[in-house]
């Protein structure tokens, strides 16, 4: 088992209803440490750069126009196998297609407003955390 860090996002939808504490314990429930963690309203500017794999898609206008839309929480996750054990506990893209008892099946209403995020790999995951944090903004457990 390796220890792994990834990125997650408390997306706008479920920072509006409040479920940042619920969507908290799902993390430590599964044995995942938050180790660096802020509150952000993203501009135009960030959350294009943030999605920009995705600027060809139809949806581009309507995601950032959603990421934009109320303030985030972002944080970085550490543990065993962190990525997967991380997208198990969010759930399929589409909350009508996310496994009961995942965060997006519990906590989202459809796929332009799904709750929350999770990178995909290590290697997005790296990507993703220096998009929103310093080095020096990384707290691992030292005890
Ligand atoms: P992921 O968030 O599960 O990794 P991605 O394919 O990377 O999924 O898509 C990024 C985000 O773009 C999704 O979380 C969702 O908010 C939005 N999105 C993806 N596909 C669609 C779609 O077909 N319609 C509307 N929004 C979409």
């Amino acid at each position: 088992m390796a220890i792994e860090r990834t990125f997650s996002i408390i997306k706008p939808d479920a920072v509006a209803k409040n479920h940042i504490g619920a969507i908290y314990n799902r993390f430590e429930t599964a044995g995942l440490q938050i180790v660096a963690a802020k509150m952000l309203h993203l501009t135009k500017e960030q959350a294009e750069g943030f999605y920009a794999e995705h600027s060809e898609r139809g949806f581009f206008g309507d995601l950032v126009a959603f990421m934009t839309s109320g303030p985030i929480m972002v944080q970085v996750l550490e543990g065993e196998n962190a990525v997967l054990a991380h997208r198990e506990i969010l759930g399929a893209t589409n909350p009508a297609q996310a496994a009961p008892g995942t965060i997006r099946a519990d906590f989202a209403e459809s796929i332009d407003e799904n709750a929350a995020h999770g990178s995909d790999a290590v290697e997005s995951a790296a990507r993703e955390i220096a998009y929103f944090f310093s080095a020096e903004e990384l707290c691992p457990r030292t005890r």
